[in-house]
């Protein structure tokens, strides 16, 4: 499956890299949350190409309507992740794949085309980026970390995810060596997963924005929560805080408000 995919996926990235270089026609699905025609078309690709050759997945993907699909035996799909960055040329934007078996992670694929990078990871295998093994960093102070983190597109109009947001940004800003907000939630859990952040975390994400790169993280050595620390839940859980491991604990607590 592992060489099918990745052929699949690096074909769908010249779509997206022709997008990133073209004049892009936005339409807005609510106030901060953008769709272009090249969201669609890679989408398109990538689920026509998947159903031909791994039959026995039905797919998740974030510009179809989801809501006669069991999960299961599924591969879950962001043609885009980092649209707004997409859209107005910042080249942190990825396309996201995790494949899930029985509900079980088997193997996440996130491509930034713009950089050529590919980060791949099949469940007891490690993590790899462009073929050579990754693996998180080993900070263990908070202070000395550099935290990933998100906006919700919800801030836009839910007071109350705005003031969440703000609340802990006060929190952990000074307990840290810095923020950073990079704009895809897939990459930044590859960049936790190469040493690159030491954590990240974040709000009201989607199945399609993490499938992949929660896979890529734990194998290259991290570790992924909800808030209280349990076994992050991509349907349900409000927050993903993600971590080297070694100061994951400390930032549980810094963002418990
Ligand atoms: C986006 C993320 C981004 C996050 C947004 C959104 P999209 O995905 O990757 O980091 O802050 O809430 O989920 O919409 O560009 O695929």
């Amino acid at each position: 499956m592992k060489k099918k995919l990745i052929k699949i996926i690096k074909k769908a990235g010249k779509i997206l890299r022709k997008g990133f270089y073209s004049k892009k026609n936005v339409t807005f699905k609510a106030k901060k949350d953008l769709v272009t025609k090249y969201d669609v078309a890679v989408e398109n690709y990538l689920k026509k190409e998947f159903s031909k050759h791994f039959k026995e997945f039905n797919l998740i993907a974030e510009e179809s309507d989801n809501s006669q699909i069991v999960f299961g035996n599924s591969i879950i799909i962001d043609p885009i992740d980092g649209t707004t960055n997409f859209v107005n040329g910042v080249p942190h934007t990825a396309i996201s794949v995790g494949v899930y078996k029985d509900k079980k992670p088997y193997i996440g694929v996130v491509y930034n085309p713009i950089l050529d990078e590919l980060y791949f990871a099949k469940v007891g295998c490690g993590a790899f980026l462009n073929g050579e093994r990754i693996f998180v960093n080993s900070e263990k102070d908070l202070q000395k970390s550099l935290i990933a983190t998100g906006f919700p597109y919800s801030s836009g109009e839910n007071q109350e995810d705005l003031k969440d947001v703000v609340r802990r940004i006060e929190r952990i800003l000074p307990s840290c060596q810095d923020l950073r907000r990079l704009g895809s939630a897939s990459i930044d859990l590859c960049f936790v997963a190469r040493g690159v952040f030491e954590a990240y975390y974040e709000m009201n994400l989607k199945p399609w924005d993490v499938a992949a790169g929660i896979i890529i993280l734990s194998e290259a050595g991290g570790k992924v929560s909800n808030l209280s620390g349990n076994e992050f839940n991509m349907f349900e859980d409000k927050y993903l805080v993600s971590s080297n491991g070694f100061i994951h604990n400390k930032l549980l607590e810094k963002l418990d408000i």
